[in-house]
């Protein structure tokens, strides 16, 4: 097997060593990516997995044995060409389907964690699509209860073989869990069947022999993965009527930590696509699976939750815990690891990943930070204080601290998501969340104060982060036309992280606006509208970048980001520039 050293999206690899208690670089949220033209919803193209399908390989296929097993009948990727033939006739079949969950582990004392396939557990497939087909003619649909259980009916005319698949497809909301290297066919479990009354369980196995996955009985990850989102769905669907728009999820054995085209498996990390509006999730074993790391699933989820039904203004890029970030990067990351805490849920995060040939696992507690502490810089700039302050916000324990003496429930959470936190004038970060929280009914804000101050945040009371000094300070406000002024940046980190971002808000004027920033080192500027791109400007490594708005509203609010990218350390002056045109 193949290891891989894992690398971001920008090649580099971890920023510390990940075996001996150090920081793996945590999942990141790619904003621009390579593009993709199509997108085929490939039902023709299913690939059955598992339990009573032949050995026999597909045409494109290698030792992977999506269609694997021994004995049984066809119901491969040309389900029914090899299943013989039928006389036809009417039938029903019944049965239940379910798949291996190994629970991902996480000791934030040793610093160490792994799958505990010792302490694998039967669950339902839920709310899956299983179909009756013959040949590649679905002849009948439905999809399995809460316990996995399904019944179909079906009338078959003469011809090609019969057999059932159920697929990692969940019927509502729509989520399917597709092959990004194999033509994005939806994965499936299914088995050949003669026609009458049959009973037919089907079960989707972890595959691991103890020291590494058997290729052709690997088929419970994409079961695994679906459930998990189900799961973070379900959770909001309790409490609020939502909407969700249909969910497509990449998930392959050749998914590896590694950047380059997406179709051969290589999509640098798990991450939420916002161009595509798709996830991908890592699979390779020996590397990094992340099928059963059932929070970087819902963490992946949460961004397709905020791109779709909130907002996330994340420049996204690499972060590791203890970073001073980008507070619009520190909301987006606390925010995905908050909510796979809060959904699951389970207060405990596991990310397992093989360490040269050792399988353990990166995580925290949601709750509870370790001595010492993983949270060295708290306050408004570190997505570790912001998921802990949101988890805390959420959690309703026995036995809380004198500083967390809020609950503010699921449906109060989503109800600031898609509302003040969707709609604020200001960029999303933790205070347009704070100030878009204490306007809902029901919010103590004296207790939301008291634990914002656990978190070195201040009493924040805007949207603009007013009462905590150091969020306040990354705005200034363009008070009138032409606006001239010269700031500082610090070099030598990330371009997501504080020190390389200033925000500056100013009112449309109905007419133009022209908008330009200099510097000897490479910066760039862009302007947005409640989040939206109004216009940018990032061309040259150094001198001067420029862009227009040819109009602008004049009673809207909009924010110019200046972003630098000095990578050797140091301050360096930019100055700026904004004019009527
Ligand atoms: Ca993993
Ligand atoms: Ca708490
Ligand atoms: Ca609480
Ligand atoms: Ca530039």
């Amino acid at each position: 097997m193949c290891l891989l050293e894992g690398a971001d999206k920008n090649g580099r690899l971890p920023s510390a060593s990940e075996g001996s208690g150090g920081w793996k670089e945590m999942h990141v949220s790619l904003r621009s990516v390579w593009g993709r033209t199509s997108k085929v919803l490939a039902t023709s193209l299913i690939l059955a997995l598992g339990a009573g399908c032949p050995g026999d390989d597909d045409d494109d296929d290698d030792d992977r044995g999506r269609d694997a097993g021994t004995g049984g009948s066809d119901a491969g990727t040309d389900a029914g060409a090899d299943a013989g033939t039928t006389p036809g006739g009417s039938g029903s079949v019944t049965g239940k389907v379910t798949y291996d969950f190994v629970p991902a582990t996480y000791s934030p004392t040793t610093r160490s964690g792994t799958l505990a396939f010792a302490q694998t557990t039967l669950r339902p497939v839920r709310n899956a699509v299983v179909q009756v087909l013959q040949g590649s003619t679905v002849l009948a649909s439905t999809e399995t209860d809460a316990q996995g259980n399904y019944h179909l009916s079906y009338l078959a005319p003469p011809g090609a073989g019969l057999s059932v698949v159920v697929l990692a497809k969940t019927a509502s909301p729509v989520i399917q869990v597709e092959d990004n290297t194999d033509g994005n066919a939806v994965w499936a479990l299914g088995s050949g069947i003669t026609v009458g009354p049959t009973t037919l369980n089907l079960h989707a196995t972890h595959g691991w022999t103890g020291s590494s996955y058997n290729a052709a009985l690997r088929t419970a990850a994409p079961f695994a993965i679906l459930d998990s989102m189900y799961t973070a769905a379900q959770a909001f669907l309790a409490v609020r009527p939502v909407n969700f728009p249909m969910l497509r999820v990449n998930w392959s054995p050749d998914n590896v930590p590694q950047s380059g085209d997406k179709a051969t498996g290589r999509i640098s990390t798990s991450h939420f696509d916002s161009e595509e509006n798709e996830i991908y999730i890592l699979g390779k074993d020996g590397a990094d699976s992340d099928e059963f790391d059932s929070h970087v699933i819902v963490h992946e989820w949460g961004h397709y939750f905020e791109h779709n039904l909130s907002r996330a203004d994340s420049p996204g890029g690499p972060h590791s815990r203890g970073d001073v970030l980008d507070p619009r990067l520190a909301f987006g990351e606390g925010y995905g690891n908050a909510l796979s805490a809060i959904l699951l849920p389970t207060k405990v995060y596991a990310d397992t990943y093989w360490a040269g040939a050792t399988l353990t696992a990166f995580g925290f507690d949601m709750e509870t930070a370790p001595t010492p502490t993983d949270d060295p810089s708290p306050g408004a700039f570190s997505e570790t204080s912001v998921m802990r302050l949101l988890y805390d916000l959420f959690d309703d324990g026995a036995t809380e601290a004198a500083y967390d003496q809020v609950s503010i429930g699921l449906g109060t959470f989503y109800d600031v998501l898609v509302g003040p936190q969707r709609t604020t004038p200001a960029m999303t970060t933790i205070g347009s969340f704070i100030a878009g929280l204490k306007a809902q009914p029901g919010v103590n804000a004296t207790a939301v104060n008291t634990l914002l101050a656990h978190y070195n945040i201040g009493p924040v009371t805007s949207p603009w982060g007013d009462g905590d000094t150091s969020l306040r300070s990354m705005y200034t406000q363009v008070t009138s036309y032409p606006y001239n002024l010269n700031t500082t940046l610090v070099g030598g980190v990330d371009s997501n992280k504080r020190s390389q971002n200033r925000y500056y808000i100013l009112n449309g004027t109905g007419g133009g606006l022209r908008f330009s920033a200099s510097s000897p080192y490479d910066v760039g500027i862009a302007a947005y509208l409640q989040g939206s791109l109004a216009g940018a400007a990032d061309i040259g490594l150094s001198g001067t970048e420029t862009f227009s708005l040819s109009s602008t509203q004049a009673d809207a609010t909009y924010i110019l980001v200046l972003t630098g990218f000095r990578q050797t350390a140091g301050s360096y002056d930019v100055s700026l520039s904004i004019s009527s045109q």
